[in-house]
């Protein structure tokens, strides 16, 4: 039996099966490059959701992490450490707010900005106790908590894990209109990611984010952007928010934070919305902790030049140029979405499952994931060279025309 097969096995036996990854087993990584543990090399498309943004391994990093590993490494938020102010101040003006609240995964960040925007509605809003809603969109995914899944419109992310938590009126997302319907006294913000990662890297129309923000500035109702896979770097601007020069109230962030290294996530507000948490109201054993913050702010950092940004914009034009040069009958690709380097590619449904062209393409030495079907989600790091951007294009064209049962097209 392979490494592989026994590594996936005793996996299987010994874990809850809430997953169905690749059958691949990863052992190292370097830059964009994986190394599975028969010796075999991938280029990492997927780069863990956007949380390597800056390559597996970034020196930088890694260094940060390094120190910090043997300095300090927690203290719990009973204590100050000599790692927070920095991190926080960073970020907040990475962001052009006046603070942060740092917690661990994205989830964490959205319930922080539920109960922040509940809070602040009750508040500062004067919406009557208990009567909060919050509008969020069709196809979202905010993560996985009881709350958040209450209002998934995915069958397999929802059901089965009622009862629902009550507050929040779903719309079609792309619609400012279905927003301005929604919003009555009781709403206290709109919810929605600048594009819909797993919804299939949707893209809203243009100046829909514009709108949503002159609604809610109008309607005294906050706008929270969920930036955590779309933010910091990956479309080819800091936020994904920032394509329509748009500043929402909330800023999620998650993912690349914590720099591939450790989950970091953290809401980013002024201080009249984050303002309305006061001590012991909301916190977290590990959110904020000193590796957390050295890790956050190595991540601020790189992102402080704009040159991640740059190159996500640059190869970002490529990846999409080039995949639509895969459009048409008998290339196999039906239609491509996104922005920078994040691109969600539906493929032709009768050349096979988003997963079966994943299979293939981990075949060819490509690591990508799909979603929805016939959609394949590719999100290389920003850090990747443009020949292996060009290469995994044409690993992706080479395994549709396999699939379509074309060799002599390999290579094409
Ligand atoms: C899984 C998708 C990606 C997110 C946005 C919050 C969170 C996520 C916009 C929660 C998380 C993940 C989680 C992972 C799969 C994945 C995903 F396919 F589900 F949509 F990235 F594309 N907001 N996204 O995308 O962050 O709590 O996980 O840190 O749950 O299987 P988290």
């Amino acid at each position: 039996m392979s490494a592989t097969r026994k590594f996936i096995e005793r996996s299987e036996r010994r874990s809850a099966h809430n997953y169905h990854p690749l059958p691949v087993v990863v052992r190292e990584a370097h830059g964009a490059w994986v190394v599975d543990v028969e010796g075999r090399r991938y280029l990492d498309c997927l780069a863990g959701y956007s949380s390597l943004n800056f390559g597996h391994g970034n020196p930088a990093i890694v260094q940060a992490a390094r120190d910090q590993l043997q300095r300090l490494t927690l203290t719990s938020r009973a204590f100050f450490h000599d790692r927070f102010a920095e991190f926080c101040q960073g970020l907040a003006d990475l962001c052009g707010k006046d603070m942060v609240l740092p917690m661990n995964t994205g989830a964490e960040a959205v319930e922080t900005a539920i109960k922040v925007a509940r809070k602040w509605g009750y508040e500062v809003k004067g919406v009557a106790p208990d009567q909060a809603n919050i509008v969020v969109m069709e196809g979202n995914f905010h993560g996985r908590t009881t709350t958040i899944v209450s209002f998934s419109t995915d069958p397999d992310a929802r059901d089965g894990f009622g009862p629902a938590t009550p507050g929040f009126t779903i719309v079609k997302y792309g619609s400012a209109e279905a927003i301005r319907d929604a919003i009555d006294e009781n709403t206290v913000a709109v919810l929605l990611e600048p594009i819909q990662g797993e919804a299939g890297v949707l893209v809203p129309p243009r100046g829909y984010l514009r709108e949503v923000r002159e609604i809610c500035t109008e309607r005294g109702v906050l706008f929270i952007a969920d930036e955590i896979q779309s933010g910091l770097g990956r479309t080819g601007r800091t936020f994904a928010c920032d394509h329509e020069d748009v500043v929402p109230d909330m800023y999620l962030l998650g993912k690349a934070l914590g720099g591939g290294v450790v989950p970091v996530s953290a809401v980013a507000a002024d201080a009249g919305v984050l303002g309305v948490i006061r001590p012991g109201q909301h916190g977290s054993t590990f959110g904020g902790n000193p590796l957390a913050c050295a890790v956050g702010a190595a991540v601020v950092e790189l992102l402080r030049t704009g040159e991640f940004q740059a190159r996500a914009a640059e190869l970002g034009d490529l990846l999409h140029e080039r995949l639509r040069g895969l459009i048409g009958r008998g290339r196999g690709v039906v239609a491509v979405r996104g922005r920078g380097l994040w691109a969600g590619v539906d493929v032709d449904p009768s050349l096979g499952t988003g997963r079966e062209v994943c299979e293939a393409l981990m075949r060819r030495g490509v690591l990508a994931k799909d979603t929805h079907g016939s959609t394949i989600r590719l999100a290389p790091p920003l850090m990747i060279s443009e020949d292996d951007l060009n290469w995994a294009v044409d690993q992706l064209g080479a395994a549709l025309a396999e699939l379509a049962g074309t060799p002599e097209h390999v290579g094409a």
